[in-house]
This record gives structure tokens, sequence and C-alpha cells, in this order.
């Protein structure tokens, strides 16, 4: 049987802003909305931005008639202005297999804005890669073949090459259960990916029996690049919310530094959950229970480091800490 975490504690150098309220809800978006989560966030051009997921139509039972990723600009990253409409739909993709796009990242390198994004088709789920320099349209620059999403580009070439992280969903080979990993691979252009590789199995993360998956892109920092993932823990005794019959698991951010020059190496990883669920929207205030997707980490000029999570897929939140107390979170360094 699988190993039980009754108890996960975030970190302590960790700042829940307002004590976790939300940074931004469905009150906040002029358009159709339901719940606002699962962001990615980047500092562009002096303005930080925001691509948030947007779910709306409720059927009453389990899921969402609609699902689109709407944008927001911010001169402080804490509070937004909405666009007054969406940023990228399902139309947006001209493409008939196309049923969902969502859970979006936001990069910039060498000057332009790059998106990630997840799509659901009718033949499985395909990671997306974006280029906008407008806000207004977004070129696709490229889709993996399914099985896989939760994307994140590094903000700048390593070796000449572009590189990502990514979490395919290997089902068949891993015992048709969850026990899904974090992978590398690297592009010439963004267009054409390969040299793929393992990072981190989901066995790596002591707290975690059931997956993981990259969750902000990573941050240049001296002691190498700092990223945040996101990691389940499943307990089977784990019972109903307002959205599923049984939702099992919880959803925590994890910490790790990696090699500044060789990506493919863990140089650092804090052993517990930086973010785990606690506050009332975090833990049940939401359409599922307990959980924390991180999707953005922005470093500032005085080494404060906001984190942008979704709360229990219903807002959006953030948190700071200290990149030094961040940093000395990290084990193997
Ligand atoms: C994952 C994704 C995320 C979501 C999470 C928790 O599989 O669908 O978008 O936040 O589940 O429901």
């Amino acid at each position: 049987m699988a190993k039980m975490f009754p108890e996960l504690r975030s970190s302590s150098v960790i700042t829940r802003y307002h004590g976790g309220e939300p940074i931004l809800s469905k009150k906040d978006i002029p358009y159709e909305a339901d719940c606002i989560f699962n962001a990615g966030v980047v500092k562009f051009n002096g303005r930080y931005v925001m691509a948030f997921r947007n779910d709306y139509q409720f059927d009453g039972v389990g899921a969402f008639g609609k699902c689109v990723i709407g944008l927001a600009f911010s001169q402080d990253g804490i509070h937004w202005d909405v666009q007054d409409k969406p940023f990228l739909t399902v139309e947006d993709l001209h493409d008939p297999d196309v049923t969902k796009v969502y859970d979006p990242r936001l990069i910039a390198i060498e000057g332009r804005c790059y998106l990630c994004f997840a799509v659901d088709t009718k033949h499985g789920l395909r990671g997306g890669i974006g280029v906008t320099d407008d806000f207004e349209h977004v070129e696709v620059l490229s889709l993996t073949v399914p099985d896989n999403r939760n994307m994140v580009l590094f903000p700048e070439k390593i070796d000449g090459k572009y590189v990502r992280l990514e979490r395919p969903f290997p089902v068949y080979s891993r015992g048709g259960i969850d026990r899904f990993d974090i992978l590398m691979s690297k592009s010439p252009d963004l267009v054409y990916w390969g040299e793929s590789q393992l990072l981190m199995g989901v066995e790596d993360v002591p707290y975690a029996n059931d997956k993981i998956g990259p969750g902000a892109p990573p941050v240049k920092t001296e002691a190498g690049w700092l990223t945040l993932f996101h990691t389940v823990d499943i307990d089977r005794t784990r019972g109903k919310n307002g959205w599923e019959e049984r939702w099992q698991k919880r959803y925590c951010a994890g910490l790790m530094l990696l090699d500044l020059k060789d990506p493919s190496k863990i140089i650092g990883m804090y052993k517990e959950p930086l973010i785990a669920p606690e506050t009332e929207y975090e833990v049940e205030g939401g359409f599922r229970t307990n959980v924390i997707f991180p999707g953005g980490m922005i470093l500032e000029d005085d080494g404060t480091v906001k984190i942008y999570y979704g709360a229990s897929d219903t807002v959006e939140c953030m948190a700071t800490a200290r990149l030094e107390d961040l940093l000395g979170l990290l084990e193997g360094r």
C-alpha cells in the first residue's frame, strides 16, 4: 500500500498574501466567469502579465461547459486590470480536434512573451507553446503528441537550445495508475523537441505518492535555476467534496534547484512541501479540496519572491518569501 502523509504543512518562510485571500477571482472578471485559477505570471516590459484559467457554465454535477484563458495586467503583481475579453479560446486554435485550453504559463525569452498551455483533444491531452507580441493574438508554435502537459520553458537558451520541463502521462507502462514524472526536452527553435530525459520521478519526492509535474517556469539565481513543481499524494480514505464523489488527492507546491549549465541535474530539493493546503480557500472553499497548483514565480530586485498558485481550482492566490530563505531550505546543495 502507498505511504500516506496525514499532515503536510507549508514552510514557515512562506507568507500568504492577506492570509490567503485570493488576488483574483470571478468577481474581478468583466465577462462570464466562475472559477479563476492556475495562472501563469511574468514580468514583461515593466509590468506584470497574468494569464489565468476560467472555467464556467458549471453543470451542477462535476463539470464545466466552457474553459478559456483570460489575461490581466498589473503594476505591482498584486492588483490586476483584467482585459475585457478572453485571451485564448478553443476557437482561436482553429482545430476541430481541440475541446479545451487551460493551465497557462508565461515566460519572457529574448524580449518575446511565450505561453505554454494544456490542450484537451478528442484524441488525448497535448501541451502547446505559443508566442504573443501584442497580447491580442497567440501564434501557436508547437503541440506535443498526447499525453503530455504542464509544460514550462526556461527563460533563456542553455547551450544554444531552448529547454522545457514537461509531464507526460505514461499510464499503460506505469501499471494503469497515476505515476507521472517530470521530464526535460530541448529544442533549437521551440517547434522541434528532442533530447528528452527524465528529470525527477515521483518516487524522488518524499511527500508525494501519486504524481508530480512542473509548476512555475524556472527563475535564474546565482545558485541555480529555482523552480516550483506540484506534487500529489493520494489517500484512499479521503472522501467527498462539492465537485466529485471521491476526491482523494492533495496537491502541494514543491521547490527544487537545477544546475545553471546542465539543468538536468537537480542540485537541491526541499524535502517537505513549500506550500501545502491550509487556508479555507485551499482546503475546502472551492470546487475541489486541498489543491495548491503553482504556475508563476517572480524574483524581485530586492530579493523578494512572489509565488502565484491556484487554490482548490477556484481562485488565484499569492505568497511571498525571501530568496535567501528559499535557498536555505534546499538540501543537497
Ligand atoms: C490536474 C489539472 C489541474 C488541476 C488539478 C487539481 O490534473 O487538471 O488543472 O488544478 O488537477 O484538480
